[in-house]
C-alpha cells in the first residue's frame, strides 16, 4: 500500500480522496445530524496522506503484525477516520451510511472491537497519544522496524497526560514514533491560545527531547514530504497548522462548527464547493 515518495501520481491521489473524504463526511454529519466536522475538516488532509502516501498496511489483514499504526487520538473527529478506513478498503461504503445510528459499527467515537482498521478507541481526549507511546514502545522491544503515528487534536494537549507520554517517548527515543498535532488554533467553544495557551509548542516538544518541524496541515505536498521521512534517532513532532472547517467558506475558523450540523441550504452549499 505504500506509495513511492512525492510523486505527482501519488500527491494528486491524495488530493483526490481528501476530497471525497471531505464531502462524505459531510454528508455523514448531515445525515445524522450529529457530529464534529471541523474537526474532520482540519484533519482530513492528514489522514489522506497518511493513508495513500505514507502508511504501511493492508486492509485484508487489519492485526498484521507489521502494519505501521494510526492511532486517531482526537477520536471526536470520526468522519475523518471512517472516511479513510473506508477509502484505504477496510469496509464497504455502505457502512458510511449507518454513521451514529442506533447499533452501528460506527460510533461517534472509533472503537476497536468493531471496526477494522481502528487501532484502539478513542473520544476522551489526552488517551490515544500515550497509548501510542506504548504501542512504540512496545514495537522497539519486539525489533520490529513499524511506525506508529498519532494525531492529536491541540486542544487535547491541554490534558496532562500527553505530557507524561512525550517525556517517556524522548527518554526512550522513541524514533519510530510521529505525533501530528492539528493545530487549528481552536478548540470546543473558543481559541486554544485564549483558554489555556500551548505556544511555543516546538519548544515544549524539543525540551522533551523530540525533533519537531511545522507543515501546511493542508499542502499535500508539504505534508507528505513531512509525514514519509525516514526516522531519525528520536521522535518526531509536526505541527501541522491547520483550519478548522478546511474547504467549506462558512465553517472555516468558525468554533461553532466543532460540533456544528448542517441544515439542507447548508449541506447543498458545502457540496457545492467541495469539488
Ligand atoms: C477528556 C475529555 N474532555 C472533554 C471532551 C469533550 N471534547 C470533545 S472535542 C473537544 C475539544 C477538542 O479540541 P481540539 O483538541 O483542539 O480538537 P479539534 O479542534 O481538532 O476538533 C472537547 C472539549 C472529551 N472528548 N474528552
Ligand atoms: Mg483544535
Amino acid at each position: 500500500m505504500h506509495m513511492p515518495a512525492g510523486t505527482n501520481d501519488t500527491l494528486s491521489l491524495i488530493t483526490a480522496k481528501a476530497l471525497w473524504m471531505r464531502r462524505r463526511a459531510f454528508q455523514m454529519v448531515y445525515m445524522a445530524q450529529l457530529g464534529h466536522p471541523g474537526g474532520d475538516f482540519s484533519a482530513i488532509d492528514v489522514l489522506a496522506t497518511l493513508y495513500f502516501g505514507v502508511l504501511r498496511f493492508d486492509p485484508a489483514r487489519p492485526d498484521w503484525p507489521a502494519r505501521d499504526r494510526f492511532i486517531m487520538s482526537k477520536g471526536h473527529a470520526s468522519g475523518a477516520l471512517y472516511t479513510a478506513l473506508c477509502a484505504a478498503g477496510y469496509f464497504p461504503e455502505s457502512w458510511l451510511d449507518s454513521y451514529m445510528q442506533p447499533r452501528s459499527l460506527l460510533n461517534g467515537h472509533p472503537n476497536r472491537n468493531y471496526l477494522p482498521g481502528v487501532e484502539t478507541n478513542t473520544g476522551p481526549l489526552g488517551h490515544g497519544f500515550p497509548v501510542a507511546v506504548g504501542v512504540a514502545i512496545a514495537g522497539k522491544l519486539s525489533g520490529s522496524d513499524h511506525r506508529t503515528f498519532v494525531l492529536t487534536g491541540d486542544g487535547e494537549q491541554q490534558e496532562g497526560s500527553n505530557w507524561e507520554a512525550a517525556m517517556v517517548a524522548g527518554h526512550r527515543k522513541l524514533s519510530h514514533l510521529t505525533l501530528i498535532i492539528d493545530r487549528n488554533r481552536l478548540q470546543q467553544g473558543a481559541g486554544t491560545e485564549e483558554t489555556s495557551g500551548l505556544d511555543p509548542l516546538d519548544q515544549k516538544y524539543a525540551a522533551f527531547g523530540w525533533d519537531v518541524a511545522f507543515a501546511d496541515g493542508h499542502d499535500i505536498a508539504a505534508l507528505h514530504l513531512a509525514l514519509s521521512a525516514p526516522p531519525g534517532d528520536r521522535p518526531r513532532c509536526i505541527i501541522a497548522n491547520t483550519v478548522k472547517g478546511k474547504g467549506v467558506s462558512f465553517m472555516e475558523n468558525k468554533a461553532n462548527w466543532h460540533h456544528g450540523v448542517p441544515n439542507a441550504d447548508q449541506f447543498a452549499t458545502a457540496m457545492k464547493e467541495l469539488i
